[in-house]
């Protein structure tokens, strides 16, 4: 035990008290002893190159290159994505994909190139092959984006699995962005980056890593271009980042570094390479389309660990009634289970769930579950017998149930990586359903056990099914939480067909957004937590799961009122927007921060109200085109440094750039503006872009801007749908997509697109072709002396 797992220790034990805390003396002591004897050491290890390349077969989209060493498949795909793979890697199978792997592109062609070496050429990127294996991907134009040096793996001399190292070189100008949720981003600086999805244990904050949701993918955007990369294993691995530096005067470039190195699983890689939104394109065609959530989870939640009672909910909902505050969702947390048992329900305090729920849905409010995974161990105890008849949980090596500890006490835990398990643990949200929640949060997921020295999770000899492939928790760790919101998401399918399934999970994997989205977790009450949070609502963005928030006042203290409000404001403009809060911590209530934040909050409140017609749109959008409603702002001008670094404001969609306040005490503050014109929101004076303006930030609102020409769907005062079209600059036109709510069912509402010009002295809105006036009232905004 070093002082970090002490530490560990002692605040795992100070929060489930001290029974609790000898259970997880008692397992992490069984997780140390199921490793020791089900992993054997791996004794002595050979490195090994690829060597030099002896022959070359052309196949579709590609071909195979024979390497003495190993062998390099390269193919490019109908959707653009390049796929490599070595030592006979294919595609699939692949907890990432979608769906089966893409056709490859007949078109692309494997050529001689110079040195001995090999290229394929395709429409949108060329990937060249040098003769001892290293690996180049270039812009139709020959620049190169990335090179990577030829792989090194090291085996057991007897045989057996191999480590692997991959080291790249990017530009020296180059950006990287990425690897999952990460607390120190977006822009992902120099320093060692693990791929574990992990439980800190403890409310995180900018700086700490791994947390829950880790992922092997990174966008990378340079002047050059920009490119995503996903190196397709579940392993656990670190990727070191180092920028690059460019040389003053006549100072070399130094290039930007990045090195993976995996503990196990394929070497195999995915490349997509185009601008920001054509990358994001074809990676949700590659590894699937986010959910859409339905209409009332883009409105308000509310959520507490603890809230005790029904009649404290009640309390709570009539409060913001009384106050006239929008509300669309409650969320229960585990102190409404029976003994902390998943499934189940505290009877006594709460004995009517069922009419709670229906009482809320009538005022237009949601019930959410919690959903953890683990299981109490108890004979007895219904999921627990359903479980053990349906042989659904994780053995160890020896056969035995993997045992581990969290709130209910004694748990196993089911192996979501079983199709058979994933069916059983859907059903069971049919009670969830009968108790009348709409929504649920899965937690615990990494999946987290309690210990009280070394990792808070499942031995790593712990046996997995990984889809009747067979294998243990080294491979199936990461990919747990993905499994289990599958599980969840196609068992609610199966439940209630009618209704879109309403998910979110704190940990997951590459694809997770196919079965919905997540929060940031337990982000610490700070300036710095509020920081963080948005970090890793972009980050994720940008790997493809584009719904998340954070938990509004961070997780774990009593923020003062200023930044409870500044984080309520920013929490407004993100796709899952929750207040939120440990047991222990202070209220989240708006009105528990006095009367000025209370104004202030309900103005945030009201504004998201207005704008869900626009989240709406930004949900469909990302559906049908993998674009988080979140984007930085480099998203429409990459080869903008200046933006590139900006890591304190983002998109909201094509219209909308949100510049939130995450430092005390301000009341201006500079915003980066790509190129065109802006509007201040709230005071409709207009700056000309790229440019760095000074804006006003009062108390009262995060500043808020407006692209020229925008439509903007909203909800007008009479709850129909408005255009809110901000005018275009002079001699310019605008535009802006509508994608009506059609509802919680899976109805594709058609995409009505306006454009906005001026006709005159007037701004006009018209349905593009040749639709005429909208049906919709319109509201132009932006007319003022400039
Ligand atoms: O279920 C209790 C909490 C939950 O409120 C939070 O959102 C999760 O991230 N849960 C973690 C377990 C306890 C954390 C100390």
């Amino acid at each position: 035990m070093d002082g970090r797992d002490l530490v560990h220790s002692v605040r795992t034990v100070g929060f489930v008290g001290a029974a609790q805390g000898l259970r997880t003396v008692r397992a992490a002591w069984r997780r140390r002893r199921a490793d020791a004897a089900g992993l054997p050491p791996r004794g002595a290890e050979r490195a090994r190159v690829p060597g030099q390349v002896r022959e070359v077969t052309p196949g579709p989209g590609g071909g195979v290159l024979r390497f003495s060493r190993s062998e390099l498949q390269v193919t490019v795909a109908v959707n653009g994505a390049v796929f490599w793979g070595w030592d006979g890697a294919a595609p699939e199978p692949s907890y990432a994909l979608a769906g089966r792997c893409p056709e490859p592109d007949p078109r692309a062609v494997l050529e001689p190139d110079k040195d001995g070496g090999w290229r394929v050429v395709a429409e949108r990127v060329t990937v060249v092959v040098s003769r001892n294996g290293a690996v180049e991907v270039r812009t139709p134009g020959g620049v190169t984006l990335r090179r990577d040096s030829p792989p090194r793996w090291w085996e057991p001399v007897g045989g057996g699995r191999a480590r692997w190292m991959q080291r790249s070189e990017v530009s020296s100008d180059a950006r990287f962005f990425g690897l999952g949720g990460r607390s120190s981003g977006p822009r992902l600086r120099d320093g060692a980056y693990r791929l574990w999805n992990t439980d800190p244990g403890r409310a995180f904050a900018p700086g700490d890593d791994p947390l829950y949701i880790t992922m092997p993918v990174q966008l990378v955007v340079a002047d050059a271009g920009t490119h995503l990369v996903f190196h397709d294993t579940s392993w656990d691995g670190t990727v070191a980042l180092r920028e690059g530096e460019e040389g003053a005067g006549s100072g070399h470039d130094r290039a930007g570094m990045c090195e993976t190195r995996m503990e196990g699983g394929p070497l195999r890689c995915w490349v997509i390479v185009g601008t920001p939104a054509r990358v994001l394109l074809t990676w949700a065609s590659l590894t699937g389309a986010p959910a859409l959530p339905p209409a009332w989870a883009l409105g308000h939640h509310h959520a507490r660990w603890g809230f005790g009672s029904e009649q404290e909910v009640r309390r709570i909902v009539a409060g913001y009634r009384e106050r006239g505050l929008p509300l669309d969702a409650v969320h229960l947390d585990i102190d409404h289970y029976d003994g902390h048992q998943v499934f189940t329900v505290d009877r006594d305090r709460f004995p009517k769930l069922p009419a709670l729920a229906e009482e809320l849905r009538r005022d237009g409010i949601r019930l959410v579950s919690i959903v953890d995974c683990a299981v109490k161990a108890e004979p007895g105890n219904e999921v627990y017998d359903s479980g053990t008849a349906h042989d659904a949980f994780v053995r160890d090596a020896s056969g035995q149930p993997v045992r581990g500890v969290v709130w209910p006490g004694e748990v196993v835990y089911p192996d979501f990586t079983h199709a058979r398990v994933r069916t059983w643990w859907g059903g069971l949200y049919e009670e969830r359903l009968t108790q009348g929640f709409s929504g649920f949060w899965h937690d615990m997921n990494e999946p987290t056990s309690f210990a009280a020295f070394g990792e808070p999770t499942l031995p790593r000899s712990a046996r997995h099914g990984l889809e009747e492939r067979g294998g243990d928790h080294r491979e199936a760790h990461n990919v747990y939480g993905l499994c289990m919101a599958r599980a969840g998401y196609e068992g609610l399918r199966e439940l209630s067909p009618r209704h879109r399934p309403f998910l979110f999970s704190r940990s997951g994997w590459v694809g997770m957004q196919r079965f919905g989205g997540t929060w940031s977790g337990d982000v610490a009450t700070g300036w710095p937590g509020l920081r963080a949070s948005l970090s890793l609502v972009m980050g994720l963005g940008l790997c493809g799961v584009p719904y998340s928030g954070p938990d509004v006042g961070g997780f774990d203290g009593s923020p003062s009122p200023e930044l409870y409000l500044r984080w309520f404001q920013l929490g407004a403009y993100l796709p899952l927007f929750r207040t939120h809060a440990s047991l222990r911590a202070g209220r989240r209530e708006p009105w528990e921060f006095g009367a000025e934040v209370l104004q202030h909050a309900r103005v945030a409140l009201v504004e998201r109200r207005r704008l869900l017609p626009y989240f709406m749109t930004l949900a469909h959008l990302a559906r049908r085109t993998g674009a988080p409603y979140v984007r930085p702002v480099w998203w429409g001008s990459p080869e903008d440094r200046a933006l590139r670094d900006c890591e304190d404001a983002f998109l909201l969609g094509d219209c909308l750039l949100v510049a939130p306040v995450l430092d005390p005490g301000t009341d201006r503050r500079a915003v980066q503006l790509p190129r065109g014109l802006w509007y201040d929101t709230a005071t409709e004076q207009a700056y000309e872009g790229p440019a760095q303006v000074l804006v006003d930030a009062p108390l009262a609102r995060i500043p808020v801007l407006a692209r020229a020409g925008a439509v903007i769907p909203t909800r007008g005062a009479d709850g129909g749908l408005e255009l809110e079209v901000w005018a275009p600059a002079r001699g310019r036109t605008g535009a802006g997509l509508v994608v009506p709510d059609a509802g919680d069912g899976w109805e594709e509402p058609e995409v009505e697109r306006y454009v906005s010009r001026w006709a005159g002295s007037r701004v006009v809105v018209e349905r593009e072709g040749g639709g005429g006036e909208p049906p919709h009232p319109v509201r132009v905004r932006g007319l003022g002396e400039r």
